[in-house]
């Protein structure tokens, strides 16, 4: 299988994260994509290649147009300002205060565009997060080709909606994959979201649409992270009624319990029969993640690479979370090889 990675991650390398009501070293670091690229080439998973240039203007089609110019000039703004730590809100839009009308400094701003402010904005954020989109994208290219991808993106996407960011995530870069293989003529694409914590932003990103089915195993939002989406009643509206499901679980979750939800999602992606399989990739299902709930182990990564090769569909991995950085990439890898052993086009 080919991964496809920039070398240009790094641009974002914030230096904090607010949790516990400390600043700390970012859970999401660069040093996840050098360890997954290790294991990669150790294994001889296959070629490791840069992105193609790209035309960015599909960001569009997911993402709200004022929230992108909010991205571009955030740091700017702030450090402007005059503020010295890294960008993170302290107020929000919140049930008492839901005036529609965008405030104009830089401080408002924040509050209005992030749904989670453990992410931090700094010199280059963007930048990183614009090549994690490049990732993204020259993957679909070469997907038509190929009957597997691996798009090692970073920053991850699926907790950024159409105007948010939040929980480590600035583009969805799985959604903007989406829309670009619609482009390219595909009719029906399933979003099979297997990261330790709802991807809340795909789900609010195509709630409405029939074309493209999500489907999130994820810790139970009662008790993880993001708290305010990702309940078994979610199913989708108008349109895209019926085309949502969500699979939470709650903690201490073993692999022989997630897989009975990772069976009933798979039956899903059997009659929706989409054109392609499009696969959010978190390993923060770990037993060791240090901010997660579930049990899985090492080897349970190939059952999961091996079940969902089973579906016989064309599909494409984008990287997400996962931060047990010891086991990161044996981790990641797990769930490739065991695709790739088991693969038969149907
Ligand atoms: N005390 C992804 O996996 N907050 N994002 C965790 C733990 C944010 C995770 C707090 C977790 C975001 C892509
Ligand atoms: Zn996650």
């Amino acid at each position: 299988m080919k991964t496809i990675y920039s070398k240009q991650h790094i641009l974002h390398n914030s230096l904090t994260e607010l949790s516990g009501g400390e600043l700390v070293k970012p859970f999401e670091s660069p040093d996840r994509v050098d360890i997954i690229l290790n294991e990669i080439s150790n294994r001889q998973l296959g070629p490791i290649l840069q992105p193609t240039v790209q035309d960015l203007d599909i960001i569009y089609k997911v993402h709200n147009e004022k929230y992108i110019e909010f991205l571009k000039n955030a740091w700017k703004e702030w450090t402007e300002e005059g503020f010295k730590g890294e960008a993170i809100p302290t107020v929000w839009p919140s049930r008492s205060m839901k005036s529609k009308i965008i405030p104009k400094n830089i401080e408002g701003k924040l509050g209005y565009y992030c749904l989670a402010n453990e992410t931090s904005i700094s010199e280059g954020t963007i930048e990183g997060a614009y090549e994690s989109v490049k990732v993204a994208l020259t993957a679909v290219d070469m997907l038509q080709k190929e009957k597997s991808i691996f798009g090692l993106c970073r920053p991850p996407g699926h907790h950024a909606s159409r105007d948010q960011y939040g929980g480590y995530c600035f583009f969805n870069n799985i959604a903007i994959a989406a829309e670009k293989l619609i482009e390219k003529g595909a009719k029906k694409i399933f979003i099979l979201d297997i990261d330790f914590h709802h991807g809340n932003g795909t789900q609010e990103i195509f709630y409405r649409r029939s074309d493209v089915f999500f489907a999130s195993l994820h810790g139970d939002p009662m008790q993880a992270f993001p708290h305010f989406l990702g309940h078994a009643e979610e199913t989708g509206i108008e349109e895209g009624e019926g085309f949502n499901i969500n699979y939470p679980m709650p903690p201490n979750t073993s692999y022989t319990q997630w897989k009975k939800s990772l069976k009933k999602a798979m039956n899903k992606v059997e009659n929706f029969r989409p054109d392609f399989l499009l696969i959010s990739l978190g390993v923060d299902t770990f037993e060791d993640d240090p901010i997660s709930f579930f049990k899985l182990k090492s080897n349970d990564y190939f059952d999961i690479g091996k079940s969902i090769s089973e579906l016989g569909i064309p599909t494409l991995f984008i990287m997400e979370g996962g931060y047990a950085i010891n086991q990161i990439g044996i981790n990641t890898v797990n769930i490739l090889k065991g695709f790739e052993e088991k693969f038969v086009s149907i």
